[in-house]
């Protein structure tokens, strides 16, 4: 009977420490929100967006403030490197609406949400893990738009 109350106490001190280590990971766990609007005037509302170093995931939100339909005037938020901006939206312009005007899995998209229509709108939600000090864009791949539709992304 002794044994098995010394097992019980050592179980549940174990229990505390495991709490007290797990504790410190999840409020470190930081989502810091983002808001992008888009128009009928084949227009974001920011030419840039920012989030600070400490931010561990992003949760953005694109709403077309428009009303037009997305088959005339969609809009989405792609985020990718700088450098990819163009290959992205050529290789998107081919996909079609049904895929978001995003070509089927590729690698250079960091994060993006579905194509919206007037009203509509949509949330992605992407971890900022390797994405500090690096040159960062966002555009819109419906084809033709990101020319006027894009902006720079920065984290930290
Ligand atoms: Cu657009």
């Amino acid at each position: 009977m002794k044994m098995l109350r010394y097992t019980l106490v050592a179980a549940a001190l174990l229990g505390g420490q495991a709490l007290m280590f797990s504790a410190p990971a999840a409020a470190a766990d930081k989502v810091c929100k983002l808001a992008i609007t888009g128009n009928d005037s084949m227009q974001y509302d920011k030419m840039s967006l920012s989030v600070a170093a400490d931010c561990t995931q992003v949760q953005l939100t694109l709403t077309h403030i428009g009303k037009l339909p997305k088959e005339a005037m969609g809009h989405n938020w792609v985020l990718v490197k700088t450098a990819d901006l163009a290959a992205v939206a050529n290789a998107g312009m081919g996909a079609g609406l049904a895929n978001n005007y995003i070509q089927a899995g590729d690698k250079r998209v960091i994060a993006h949400t579905k194509v919206v229509g007037g009203g509509e709108s949509d949330t992605v939600t992407f971890p900022t893990a390797g994405l500090a000090g690096q040159s960062l864009s966002y555009l819109c791949t419906f084809p033709g738009h990101n020319a006027l539709m894009h902006g720079t992304f920065k984290v930290g």
